[in-house]
């Protein structure tokens, strides 16, 4: 027994654990204790197992004086923590075991957990899996983001339509944190710079405080756990007593309100940048607290701060806290004296920028007006460093730079603040240089770098599927959970008859209880027989949930003309959540739901083909949907989706792809063969050239007697008798503004589909092809992605 391992809990000692905090951490007697109080006195015996090796790893760093890696991102999509962390702590077991004894069943307790959800989709889980692989690899390392109030808003359907509810999660206590009250930085806004002893000092005009509170995050086999600091806003200014004793109730709290407002609620745009004020001062608000925490902790133990760079790697998760930049080079210049010139080599000698989005309508300009009215002191810094890159570069083109048509670009300020820039994908990191940043790359070659996104198999496999997990490891043997490569040992049993059965036996146990749960989440009865036909992310155009729903609706005209060809039976299984700006992603969520319902009630195909769309599509229903798939839907419009990742989870767990060549798709498709692959669709190279023909939709409509029969049925009000023309602005956009070349995809996309019934019937064969996607996902694991930050951009290795 040492730091790093202490004695293993036998299940009595864990059972008095148990109690123990039930009794004096949450003050509550066993018999009279709910499913909340048991939940709260399990995570904190959990929680307890995990300060170890916490403690033990910051003062591993400490001792060593090891590089820290600082991840700065606006999302952490975390979702439940109780069950990831007992399994990494190799106590899963242990804990049911405990309370089984106690009368309580380990999985109804978790299932209580709200899930955090303080992201909207695939950038924010990435940060969350990052941050599960550093702490594995024993990078010492810490995650920056924001203690929302209210995470990503809870989806209801209201007569098919979506409505937002505000998300919850801190009205019960988070278990997982713990408060910081001691350590809070101020954070200025506004004000005007002045010039005092020939150095620039900015007075803000008003203030807020970030107060600390962190989460450690432990990784497999309990080896070394980080931290996740998420900063909570509270008003720098005291309680206004007097105002409040003169009866002023309201203005009395009205600084508390201002300051609380900035961690009040998660942006819930993930597409679309809009330029609110209220989005500048979060973006700020994260950057500089983390940037302010870097420098004190860097300066408890340094003094030369020209050395930072050896000892601190900030990584941009997309540009939300590019602000990195300039906040760095203030304090550096302004509070210590160093030249400018040499300030903006230190910066770009410790960030890096991850890009996850080439949508120009994701890409995050401020008008210079707002930046500089909330940030006077760092427009002033971006300018300069807009100048100074110009001036070092005279050749770059005059339409290149930071600042341009009274705009801030945050792409541009990232890129030449960071010494390494890096795509998702091979795929988004070749458009990133030839598409995006074409003249910056040829300015800095060498400084774009592919990173391809990753998962952690600790959540999406062993936690997620214990069929799989369990079938793997008395395949292969225990050890592929932090190697995953691994898994390639599991071709050598495909071969084998009885591991195939074995195999398919769990995917159809999985479905089997996934149906019981849509039928209770929807009311719609499957069958674990029909192929589980899987697309779940957030809803988006270039996504094409209605290139999928087109092909629905074709594939029930298909039954019903032809009722007794050979049909191999599906559920067509949704889940995303849509912006609530968004106005025609929530058509196209009214118009699945409009489809669901009279589908769902055709006596004529319903054996055949169902459609259920379960609502509030989360981290846990994705642990629940994921091992129950048998078709992986990754069908966006080629150069549109940066990476994916749900891609990589749901291949990992023995579900086939139907996709294009697009994000990390293609390498998917590389990794587990052409053949275990149904690919379809135009490549990025002749989306561009299709959509020069201003015709191109018209003449796939014209092809296609489907594609014409389907919108016909949707331009005469078939899925919504009672408003005929409900859809018609779908109808007219296929038609006439098909950007993302819907109709252009649609007869590839059904061949493709043909092809999956074909591969669904030879029961055998499907499996064989499903083993062999989790056999080559190894290369998929957060771990390896890690590993390649660690060596390209953060020049850091494991302490461990
Ligand atoms: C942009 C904005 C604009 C301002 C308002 C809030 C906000 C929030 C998020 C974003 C960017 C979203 C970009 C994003 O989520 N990209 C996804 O990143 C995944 C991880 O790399 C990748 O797998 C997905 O393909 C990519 O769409």
């Amino acid at each position: 027994m040492n730091a790093l391992h202490p004695a293993p809990l036998t299940r009595d000692a864990f059972r008095a654990e148990i109690l123990r905090h039930l009794t004096y951490t949450v003050g509550k007697d066993a018999s009279h204790a709910s499913l909340y109080d048991w939940r709260m006195a399990l995570s904190f015996a959990l929680r307890d197992r995990i300060v170890t090796p916490w403690f033990h790893a910051t003062r591993r760093t400490w001792a060593e004086d090891h590089k820290r890696v600082y991840y700065l991102s606006m999302e952490f999509l975390i979702g439940r923590i109780l069950e990831d962390a007992a399994i990494n702590l190799g106590l899963r077991e242990v804990a049911a075991e405990a309370l089984a004894d106690l009368g309580q069943d380990f999985a109804t307790v978790a299932a209580t957990e709200p899930d955090a959800a303080l992201g909207n989709g695939g950038l924010g889980r990435l940060a969350a899996c990052y941050m599960e692989s550093m702490a594995t690899l024993g990078c010492p390392a810490y995650g920056y983001g924001i203690r929302y109030e209210h995470g990503l808003f809870r989806q209801e359907f209201e007569n098919g339509q979506q409505v937002e509810l505000a998300e919850d999660w801190l009205s019960q206590k988070h278990a997982w944190e713990f408060e910081r009250p001691e350590c809070a930085y101020t954070i200025g806004f506004k004000g005007q710079v002045e010039t005092q002893r020939g150095r620039s000092v900015w007075v803000a005009g008003e203030s807020v405080r970030a107060s600390a509170y962190d989460t450690p995050v432990v990784g497999w086999a309990g080896r070394w756990a980080n931290t996740l600091r998420l900063w909570g806003a509270l008003p720098t200014k005291r309680f206004d007593l007097a105002r409040f004793n003169s009866g002023d109730y309201a203005a009395a709290a009205e600084s508390e309100t201002l300051a609380r407002t900035i961690s009040r609620v998660l942006y819930p745009e993930d597409a679309t940048y809009q330029g609110k004020e209220l989005r500048l001062k979060q973006e700020y608000f994260l950057t500089s607290a983390a940037i302010q925490d870097i420098l004190r902790r860097y300066l408890d133990s340094h003094s030369d701060l020209r050395a930072l760079p050896a000892k601190v790697a900030i990584q941009m998760n997309d540009t939300h806290p590019a602000l990195a930049g300039p906040e760095l080079i203030r304090i550096l210049t302004d509070h210590h004296g160093i030249g400018f010139g040499e300030a903006v080599e230190i910066a770009r000698a410790c960030l890096g920028y991850t890009n996850h989005t080439l949508l120009p309508e994701a890409l995050e300009r401020w008008s210079t007006w707002l930046m500089g009215n909330v940030l006077p002191r760092h427009m002033q810094i971006i300018e300069r460093i807009d100048e100074d890159h110009l001036k070092a570069h005279p050749k770059r083109p005059h339409y290149v730079g930071i600042v341009k048509h009274h705009e801030v670009r945050m792409g541009e300020l990232a890129f030449i603040s960071s010494h390494r820039v890096n795509g998702v994908s091979a795929l988004h990191t070749d458009l990133v240089k030839a598409r995006l940043f074409p003249e910056l790359d040829a300015l800095h070659p060498g400084r774009i770098v592919n990173q391809t996104n990753g998962i952690t198999p600790r959540r999406w496999l062993r936690m997620a599927n214990p069929r799989l997990a369990t079938l793997v490891t008395e395949a292969i043997g225990a050890g592929w959970e932090d190697d995953l490569d691994r898994l390639a040992g599991l071709e050598g049993h495909v071969g084998d008859a009885a591991f195939r059965e074995r195999f398919a036996a769990a995917k159809r146990a999985n479905k089997a209880e996934t149906a019981d749960w849509i039928r209770r989440a929807t009311g719609t009865t499957v069958s674990p027989d029909a192929i589980f036909d899987v697309q779940v992310k957030r809803i988006h155009e270039y996504k094409r949930q209605l290139l999928n729903l087109l092909h629905t609706i074709a594939v029930w005209h298909d039954i019903r003309q032809n009722p007794n060809a050979n049909h191999v039976p599906r559920v067509k299984i949704f889940a995303g959540k849509a912006a609530p700006g968004y106005v025609v992603a929530k058509e196209i969520i009214h118009l699945i739901n409009d489809v669901a319902g009279v589908i769902n009630a055709d006596p004529a195909t319903r054996d055949l083909l169902r459609v259920v769309y379960p609502p509030n599509y989360n981290v846990s229903m994705a642990e629940r949907l994921i091992p129950a798939a048998d078709l992986s839907e990754q069908i966006s419009t080629a150069g549109k989706e940066a990476s994916g990742t749900g891609n990589m989870k749901l291949s990992l767990n023995g579900a086939l792809t139907i996709g294009t060549l697009d994000g990390a798709n293609v390498e998917i498709r590389d990794h587990v063969g052409a053949e275990n692959f149904f690919l379809f669709g135009l490549t990025a190279e002749e989306v561009l050239e299709r959509r020069k023909d201003p015709d191109h939709a018209r003449h796939a409509i014209m092809e296609s007697q489907m594609l014409q029969d389907v919108l016909q049925m949707l331009a005469e009000g078939r899925f919504s008798p009672g408003q005929p023309g409900r859809y018609h602005g779908i109808v007219d956009r296929v038609w006439n503004h098909d950007y993302f070349l819907v109709a252009s995809d649609f007869a590839s996309y059904c061949a493709a589909q043909r092809a999956v019934d074909a591969a669904y019937q030879d029961g055998d064969g499907w499996s064989r092809k499903a083993a062999i996607n989790t056999a080559r996902m190894g290369f998929f694991s957060s771990d390896r992605a890690i590993r390649g930050y660690m060596r390209d951009i953060w020049n850091t290795g494991s302490a461990l």
